[in-house]
């Protein structure tokens, strides 16, 4: 019989934890046949990655998972063989009576944030709280042998591979957004968080002897890329340029094309977790702006993946690739980080698809998960 799986989905901001706790719902159906319900609370943001979403249902199915909206008045539900609360999420506690009541206790786990922080190893799969002799378990992905790995898709970079290829595929595809970048352009994406530094990468683009093609998806850069150019409103669709720099507006377009998106673009500035794991599967190079937290622990995490992502690089690049992010994560000036990350252009591209092989060669979060699972029983 399948495994049934409970995959709770707390939406706390922006779209990064439906984006994950979707994707490892739909691959543990494809990949491992697990029987999955994903609980989420909040429908918007869910259709915004996934359009065929219907926010008024209650109960419905997706690709084979079946989403429930996770509302405040919960109904009696029996509880899976296998219990996921994402991002330290709580669950209802009448499920977790429901999970204390089952004949055979269910493996329970918190699938934790992602961070390349060295103690996240020592913690992976170390037993958290208990719950009427329930156990719970944490479960951390990570860039590490010892870790819950990241999520990665059977085949997805075979396929990356492929469409990159294929010039006439990615060129479809462009054009089916209304893209259609100069033959000379440099082709790059921006998804961030609002950042003051933005203005002074965007002037270092626009003076720039090679072409720039910067495609902004619709979200809370806009008002930074607004302001630097001086236009009352920027609409999705809207396309300005300001000498080498042209800079498109694109709507928010599903998980699977934004994946396309990446894959096209020779630089991906992205952000907070999930797409920033997807710009590395892209085998770009990139740039991340990480979620901010109170008393900037986040930039311990940045610098713990720095270390890592760096590790290999010549020092020259890994000191271009240090500046840059870091400028880009504290909003300090931009123009000469990326004037000198331009220097290392070739060797930083060779980088890139180098550490998404590395990465690659480790088992994959649902796989990991399943295995967990299958250890534990
Ligand atoms: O939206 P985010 O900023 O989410 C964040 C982070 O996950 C952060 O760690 C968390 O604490 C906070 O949410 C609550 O960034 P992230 O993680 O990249 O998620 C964005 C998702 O949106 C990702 O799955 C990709 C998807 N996406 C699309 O489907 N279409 C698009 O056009 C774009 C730009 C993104």
């Amino acid at each position: 019989m399948k495994a049934s799986w409970d995959i709770f989905c707390s939406v706390v901001d922006n779209y990064g934890d439906i984006g994950v706790t979707w994707r490892l719902a739909r691959q543990l159906v494809a990949e491992h046949q697990c029987a999955v319900r994903l609980w989420v609370d909040d429908l918007r943001a869910f259709e915004k990655i996934c359009p065929e979403i219907d926010i008024q249902q209650q109960r419905q199915e997706q690709d084979g998972v079946e989403v429930r909206h996770w509302s405040s008045q919960w109904q009696a539900e029996a509880a899976a063989d296998v219990v996921i609360a994402a991002f330290a999420c709580q669950l209802p506690h009448a499920y977790m009576e429901a999970m204390a009541d089952r004949e055979r206790a269910p493996l329970w786990l918190n699938l934790d944030y992602l961070s390349a922080e060295d103690w996240v190893s020592g913690c992976h799969g170390l037993p958290s709280v208990k719950f009427r002799g329930v156990q719970k378990y944490f479960f951390f992905p990570g860039f590490q042998p010892g870790t819950g790995g990241l999520l990665r898709e059977a085949g997805l970079l075979e396929r990356r591979r492929h469409f990159q290829a294929d010039r006439q595929a990615r060129q479809d595809f462009l054009q089916g957004l209304g893209v259609t970048p100069a033959a000379n352009s440099r082709l790059m994406s921006l998804f961030a968080y609002e950042n003051a530094g933005l203005g002074s990468w965007l002037e270092a683009l626009a003076a720039d002897a090679q072409p720039t093609h910067l495609l902004v998806p619709e979200g809370r850069i806009l008002g930074d890329v607004q302001r630097w150019l001086g236009v009352e409103s920027l609409a999705v669709g809207s396309l300005q340029v300001r000498q080498s720099l042209t800079v498109q507006v694109l709507p928010f377009v599903r998980q699977e094309d934004y994946d396309r998106l990446l894959w096209c673009c020779a630089f991906n500035a992205v952000r907070g977790e999930d797409s920033f794991v997807r710009a590395q599967w892209a085998g770009q190079p990139m740039l991340w702006h990480i979620y901010r937290q109170d008393e900037d622990i986040h930039l311990d995490k940045l610098e713990a993946f720095l270390a890592l992502y760096t590790q290999a690089l010549s020092p020259g690049a890994k000191a271009a690739v240090l500046a840059l992010w870091q400028a880009w994560n504290t909003e300090a000036a931009m123009a000469e980080p990326w004037k000198n990350l331009l220097q290392h252009w070739p060797e930083v591209t060779a980088h890139a698809e180098q550490w998404c092989l590395e990465q690659g060669s480790q088992a994959d979060l649902a796989a990991a998960l399943v295995q967990f699972y299958l250890n534990w029983i």
